[in-house]
């Protein structure tokens, strides 16, 4: 049946935060790993290693300190240029995370290429940090905005994609790679590609598959690619947005600021060279040194057996769940993330996880920020199960117990 072959019992042992009762007498099982996850001990030894050893400003100082930074942070770099296989490493830009890369690519290629008669298409599916940004720029600009439509089992209508390139001037797509509430894939290749012969650009929103899919940019050709990671081993406020060199040189900058120029004159300023146009003001240093960490660490487990792990879990959960009386499922998508949002009747999806929260589960509820498709789903919230490396069929058995505790609890009051 599902393959148990992945040792995760010694990945878990690697997760200090883990091994801790989460009320006085359960367990704590973490299943909330679309919003963020943990982080390995040799994540945590980075940060603090890096603030008690070699902490000082980069690309500033001409001290040892200063220049132990400035490698280790440029290796950062480097390593989530290899992550996502990148040409060069002047294509990665360290962002606060996936929301800023959005935002950033809005303010600069966005403000810069887009205009009244234009269309950019997004989906249904995205995550209110793909939606907002390009709202608030087309309020201003007075281009347009169409959302591919998701059908029933929660893939994107395809059909009426083809149709929109066809029919109208599309300059961009943008679009989430994994959905965070249906658990969709989206065939980014095929959109890309389509999207490239009518000459329009792509952005991917890769946060929940940069986690556990391997993503090469130069195969898929994509123009822009944001992730955050904290959702990836990492810490907090860093992420990565790629982008073509080509576009990168060609788009203004968006923030000004210290380390983002060539030259200030009181007339005016020219700006620096790649990546550091785009990261004015001292950088996340440690954030993207710990980030590097993480990737490390990815790599070390195998990116590909991680995904087979979660792939695993999530069709595991999804068989239990698909049996539970009562219980509906959101997406039935053929390729699908590792997240499972669903909604038991007659219990508010708050209430739920409340009640699995005193069994020691750890899930999300709410819109998962992504109000549209609750509202497409006729649904104010659903509770939201998400895994990843470090969980375990235990862990779904679990989730599938405590769910039939607080069923029977309702069915008797
Ligand atoms: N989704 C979730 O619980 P930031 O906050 O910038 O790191 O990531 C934003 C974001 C963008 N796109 C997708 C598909 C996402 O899932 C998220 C974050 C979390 O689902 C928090 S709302």
């Amino acid at each position: 049946m599902f393959t148990k072959t992945f040792d995760v019992q010694s990945i878990r042992a690697d997760f200090p935060i883990l091994h801790q009762l989460h009320h006085a007498d359960v367990p704590l099982t973490y299943l909330d790993n679309a919003a963020s996850t943990q982080k390995p001990q040799a994540v945590i030894h980075a940060l603090s290693d890096y603030y008690s050893r070699y902490n000082a400003n980069v690309h500033r100082g001409i001290h040892k300190l200063s220049e132990e930074a400035t490698a280790a942070y440029e290796g950062a770099r480097k390593k989530l240029q290899k992550f996502i296989h990148a040409k060069s490493y002047r294509e990665i830009l360290f962002t606060s995370g996936t929301t800023e890369g959005i935002n950033l690519v809005a303010q600069t290629w966005g403000r810069a290429n887009l205009q009244a008669g234009d269309l950019v298409i997004l989906t249904e599916m995205e995550h209110h940090s793909n939606i907002v940004p390009w709202q608030i720029l087309a309020a201003e600009k007075g281009f347009n905005l169409r959302y591919l439509p998701i059908l029933p089992d929660g893939t994107l209508d395809l059909g009426v994609y083809e149709a929109l390139l066809r029919d109208h001037p599309v300059k961009l797509v943008s679009l989430v790679h994994g959905s965070n509430v249906l658990g969709t894939i989206n065939p980014i290749e095929t959109i890309i590609t389509q999207a490239h012969a009518r000459g329009a650009r792509v952005l991917v929103d890769a946060a929940q598959t940069a986690p556990h899919l391997p993503l090469d940019v130069q195969a898929l050709d994509v123009d822009f690619l944001a992730f955050s990671g904290h959702k990836m081993l990492g810490p907090t406020g860093i992420g990565v947005l790629y982008g073509k060199r080509a576009l990168l040189e060609a788009m203004p900058p968006w923030m000004g600021g210290g380390d983002m120029i060539a030259e200030v004159r009181l007339e005016g300023s020219t700006w620096n060279e790649l990546p550091y146009k785009f990261e004015a003001g001292t950088p996340h240093i440690a954030g993207a040194i710990v980030l590097g960490h993480a990737v490390d660490y990815l790599h070390q487990v195998g990116i590909d057996a991680i995904h087979a792990h979660v792939e695993a879990l999530t069709q595991y959960a999804l068989e239990k769940l698909r049996a539970f009386p009562r219980l509906t499922i959101y997406g039935d998508a053929p390729k699908r993330g590792g997240v499972a949002a669903f909604s038991l009747a007659g219990i508010h999806a708050h209430d739920l996880a409340q009640l699995l929260d005193q069994e020691g589960i750890a899930v999300r509820a709410g819109h998962h920020c992504t109000q549209p498709l609750h509202r497409k789903l006729d649904l104010a919230a659903t509770t939201r199960a998400s895994f990843y490396l470090y969980n375990t069929f235990e862990e779904v058995d679990r989730l599938i117990r405590a769910l039939e505790k607080i069923s029977h609890v309702f069915e008797r009051g």
